[in-house]
């Protein structure tokens, strides 16, 4: 065992190795998981496996897809409470910047306190493709490198893989290297869902409960958090505080209370939307000095020549 994608394809379905005292506290409370990744590749149909009942709307449903992030909650038997963050929006940033901004905090907006994991969705069915992992090394300057502290990979397509009869060692053997990477920057943290197989659904959940536990502990029972969070968040509270004062307040008319309370959520929208700018900037300079180190590879493979 040498914590390869093999040792950790082998590991899945198997014990994982107990916690220790201090990180089994984490193992009660609230989860927040959110679901990233390209479209099609099962993020909704995997958080409706997660949630056991048919909160998002997948490709497969006729009343469309799910199109700006959303937030689905359920109290899992003898388990913890899972709140699932869909985010179509967020990987797509090859979309405007603009729109990928809103949904980054929308998604944190949501979040409230925090995000227990990522998962980042993948399927057999589809290659991995450039954009995809570039789009991680994107989230990864956005929010900092930790930020893949919190990924884990779910491939959704398990069904595929047993018609074929090949397992996920075998096709992970055969993976292209910036699928690897990917795999050990998230430390092989990697489970299959089957999203058609309701049978197989309580061991899936279990598993990948497993790593979301494994991945809170070894980040120190804290959830992932940055500067944007806290902005969020501040704004959020003080959004809070404003409307109960609002409700508090006497001797106003009913006009002038409706009026108070249109003022403070376009003040609330307003402060979202200069995050939301914040944002943009720095995905403006993330692409900036990508395209800088590109451009100075290939000046060196020039000078090479
Ligand atoms: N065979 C198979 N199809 C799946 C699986 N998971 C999702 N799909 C299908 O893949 C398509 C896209 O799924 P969806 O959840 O809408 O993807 P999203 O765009 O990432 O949210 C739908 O037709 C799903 O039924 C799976 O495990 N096996
Ligand atoms: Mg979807």
């Amino acid at each position: 065992m040498d914590g390869s994608v093999m040792d950790a394809v082998i590991n899945n379905g198997m014990e994982l190795p107990s916690l220790s005292s201090g990180e089994r506290f984490v193992a009660s409370g609230e989860r927040t998981v959110v679901l990233v990744g390209r479209t099609g590749n099962g993020k909704s149909s995997t958080g409706n496996s997660i949630l056991g009942k048919k909160a998002f709307k997948s490709k497969a449903s006729s009343s469309g897809v799910t199109k700006t992030t959303e937030l689905q909650k359920t109290e899992l038997k003898d388990g913890p409470i899972i709140n699932v963050i869909d985010s179509p929006g967020v990987f797509d940033l090859s979309a405007d910047s603009e729109f990928v901004a809103k949904e980054i905090v929308k998604c944190i907006k949501l979040a409230k306190d925090g995000i227990h994991a990522i998962l980042l969705v993948l399927s057999v069915r589809n290659r991995f493709t450039q954009e995809e992992h570039d789009a991680v090394l994107t989230l990864q300057s956005l929010f900092g490198r930790k930020i893949v502290n919190y990924m884990i990979v779910v491939f959704t397509g398990g069904d595929e893989l047993e018609e074929n009869e090949e397992t996920l060692e075998e096709y992970l053997g055969e993976c292209p290297d910036p699928l690897k990477e990917i795999l050990a920057l998230c430390e092989n943290r990697l489970v299959l869902f089957d999203n058609k197989d309701e049978t197989k659904r309580a061991k899936q959940v279990g598993e990948l409960l497993s790593l979301v536990n494994r991945v809170i502990a070894q980040n120190g029972g804290q959830p992932y958090t940055d500067e944007i969070f806290a902005e969020v968040k501040k704004e959020a509270m003080k959004h809070h505080d404003q409307q109960v004062e609002v409700d508090s307040l006497k001797g106003y008319s009913k006009r002038e209370i409706t009026e108070l309370k249109a003022e403070i959520e376009k003040s609330y929208e307003d402060q979202l939307e200069r995050i939301s700018e914040m944002v943009i900037l720095l995905i403006y300079i993330h692409f900036l000095i990508y395209h800088v180190h590109l451009q100075s590879d290939i000046l060196s493979c020039i000078i090479a020549k």
